[in-house]
């Protein structure tokens, strides 16, 4: 599919069109990368369960924060992407276009991943000190904001303490962009963990609309966004199995692949396994079936 719009931004598994001064408009792809390469093989709906998922969360979070979704009603889509419309419907948002924050918010709520590493060499994360003995997987004494500077392409972004965001954008912008991202982690917590799921961490991207007011931009709260770990089998000591990509990243391991691209094809069992995964988030999460997320979008 090519569509007759400029193409913003590419991540690894989504991408960002120019509408107009004003548009934007985010496709989630079927793609999946593990161990940070994209594998060569899709998850069916992948795409689609993601954004179904955002566009849920934006909703639960619309009395905490504003978010950038104009809609996802294809039919409401410039009318020069209506010959686009069936490969769109689902797994396509269109935006409000926001000046970005040059951070990204990141909320904690367990130790894992970069935390735990920086951790482990410090004995805080982005200055901010944590008691001794935590293991990989430990709840923290109270969620925290660990920020970190957007790297160029293919490298890890970078954490960074508070003041370093202060100096970036302001003592004020830096205090709204740690309450909003806090304030979205713990909705999101408590909300996942009523439905038997923990939600490590989140990355929000937030950015200044128009007339200056910080919004809520990307995705929210996805498996791609987010770290989610099945409450019933949470063993702090350990790395926690993922919610979404545990079969996929067990599969790997076994495979014999050495983690460099490309990644292998995977068997059709491991796809429809993960393709179960993720829609079985999708309706833990939100309560409601995907197949009528997808009948009706
Ligand atoms: C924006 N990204 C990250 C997302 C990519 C990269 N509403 C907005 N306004 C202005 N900029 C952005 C957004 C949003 N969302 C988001 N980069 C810019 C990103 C998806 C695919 F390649």
């Amino acid at each position: 599919m090519t569509l007759p719009l400029r193409l913003l931004a590419r991540g690894k598994v989504r991408e960002l069109y120019e509408v107009d001064d004003e548009h934007l408009l985010l496709v989630a792809s079927d793609r999946l990368s593990a161990y940070d390469v994209v594998l060569p093989t899709a998850i069916p709906d992948k795409g689609a369960v993601l954004t179904g998922l955002s566009l849920w969360w934006f909703g639960q979070l619309r009395d905490l924060v504003p978010d950038h979704l104009v809609t996802a009603d294809v039919s409401e889509y410039p009318v020069e992407l209506a010959p686009y419309a069936d490969s769109l419907r689902g797994r396509s948002m269109l935006c409000r276009r926001l000046q970005m924050q040059p951070v990204e918010c990141v909320a904690r709520g367990y130790l894992t991943g970069g935390g735990l590493k920086e951790y482990r060499e410090t004995g805080a994360v982005c200055g901010l000190a944590l008691p001794d003995g935590l293991e990989d997987g430990s709840r923290l004494p109270q969620p925290i904001f660990t920020p970190s500077t957007k790297a160029a392409v293919g490298a890890h972004d970078e954490n960074v303490s508070f003041e370093a965001v202060t100096a970036v954008v302001g003592a004020s912008v830096a205090e709204e962009l740690r309450r909003i991202t806090l304030a979205v982690y713990e909705r999101g917590a408590s909300l996942a963990a009523a439905r038997g799921i923990l939600l490590a961490d989140t990355k929000l991207e937030l950015g200044l609309d128009p007339a200056g007011v910080l919004t809520l931009g990307d995705e929210v709260l996805t498996p791609d966004s987010s770290r989610f770990w099945p409450a019933s089998s949470y063993e702090p000591g350990r790395p926690q199995p993922s919610y979404d990509k545990q079969y996929v990243r067990d599969w790997l391991s076994a495979s014999g692949w050495d983690r460099t691209a490309p990644g292998p094809e995977l068997p059709q069992d491991v796809v429809e396994q993960t393709r179960a995964r993720y829609v079985e988030a999708y309706e833990r999460i939100t309560g409601s079936s995907f197949e009528d997320y997808l009948r009706d979008a």
